[in-house]
């Protein structure tokens, strides 16, 4: 029996080293929400990945604060045994809010393991200690800055690239980075931002050797998906689409994707992200962890849910240095072989540098018994 004492929420912000520019938008700083849940036998952290903006998902930092202030916190706090085993049914009465469950679930879960001195990656059953990191590189204004930033994050050792697309900016600045760099693992990111009708762009992107066109299509369609899958020979992945262990099971089923990027932040948490980990090892499907530009927090999460045996394609799990010009927690560093260490101390094996914390956050509320 593991009884929540009591809830500190914060909204921190940092800067990011250099603006991130997808198809939805341009952000120059991050703001998530982080929480500190403090039970009977440990203290456990949590990241939320919502962001400004309700742009990526529909959930933004603002809802994510009220849905844990107003109904999951309190839901939490009254339950008599609140742990791993049963916080996804103290929430399970709410749908949706799965960036704000995420957050708790994962603080739970983290304050269950710091208690039993275990790590989460053996929790999870990991079957590596480092894993292979790839770099998500923002829309630039130009060419050659794309150029730039590609030939630099190569040198650093990351050992796939992805670049985000948009229409119009999309086959020719592809095309550019491919003839530069013939053997690199190489996919792009759409953010949903085109349609069926852009079939010449899929059938332009599809003579350029990419590991995976991620998100083409809008974030509520399978269907879509599925035919354009059929027409192109490149493995389509989905980001936005899955959204639980069911959406994954319905999208491989329909033959909507051949890959799964799965981020425990979007899925309601490291539970969910195990379920649709295990849907696809199943299915014959590989996976690999997204990111959202967390910080030490929430990227230590995600290195623990990328040591799982079915991610083997490599993951968003970039240095802080990719980031920010300083993270919360000690940096994370990318080793020379392109690879990052998977934290091994209890529960995600991190917290936050007490007085960095401070300075970054916003807005700060405690929830208590
Ligand atoms: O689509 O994967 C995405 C960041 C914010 C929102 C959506 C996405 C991303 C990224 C960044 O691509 C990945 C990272 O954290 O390095
Ligand atoms: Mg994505």
């Amino acid at each position: 029996m593991t009884r929540v004492l009591r809830l500190d929420l914060r909204l921190v912000g940092l800067p990011l080293v250099r603006p991130f520019r997808t198809s939805m938008g341009v952000s120059t700083r991050k703001e998530c929400v982080l929480v500190r849940v403090e039970t009977d036998e440990a203290e456990g952290w949590g990241e939320c990945v919502a962001d400004l903006e309700p742009d990526y998902s529909a959930e933004w930092n603002g809802s994510a604060w009220d849905a844990i202030t107003t109904f999951l916190g309190p839901a939490l706090l009254a339950e008599g045994d609140a742990s791993s085993a049963s916080v996804e049914r103290v929430f399970s009465p709410w749908r949706g809010n799965r960036m704000a469950k995420a957050t708790l679930v994962d603080a739970v879960l983290d304050a269950e393991l710091r208690a039993r001195g275990e790590s989460l990656t053996s929790v999870l059953g990991g079957d590596k200690d480092a894993v292979v990191c790839g770099v998500s590189v923002g829309i630039t204004d130009t060419t050659d800055t794309l150029r730039e930033q590609v030939d630099a994050y190569l040198a650093e050792g990351y050992r796939r690239v992805k670049l985000k697309i948009e229409p119009g900016i999309d086959v020719e600045r592809v095309a550019a980075i491919r003839a530069d760099h013939p053997g690199i693992l190489l996919s792009v990111d759409a953010n949903a931002a085109y349609s069926l009708a852009d079939e010449d762009v899929f059938r332009a992107l599809d003579d350029l050797g990419l590991l995976m066109i991620e998100q083409p299509l809008h974030h509520e369609d399978l269907v879509d998906h599925a035919k354009l899958q059929t027409r192109i020979s490149t493995d389509l992945c989905l980001d936005e689409s899955i959204r639980s262990a069911a959406d994954a099971r319905a999208a491989i089923e329909l033959g909507s994707c051949r890959i799964v990027n799965i981020k425990q932040g979007r899925v309601g948490g490291m539970l969910e992200a195990r379920a649709i980990h295990d849907v696809c090892v199943t299915a014959g499907v590989p996976v690999w962890c997204g990111g959202m530009l967390e910080t030490g927090i929430g990227r230590a999460t995600n290195l623990a849910l990328a040591s799982m045996p079915g991610f083997t394609l490599p993951n968003d799990t970039s240095a802080s240095s990719r980031y920010f010009p300083e993270d919360l927690t000690d940096p994370f560093v990318l080793e020379p072989d392109g690879t990052m260490r998977v934290p091994d101390g209890p529960g995600i094996g991190v917290t936050p540098d007490p007085a960095r914390l401070e300075a970054a956050t916003l807005r700060r509320e405690t929830l208590e018994l």
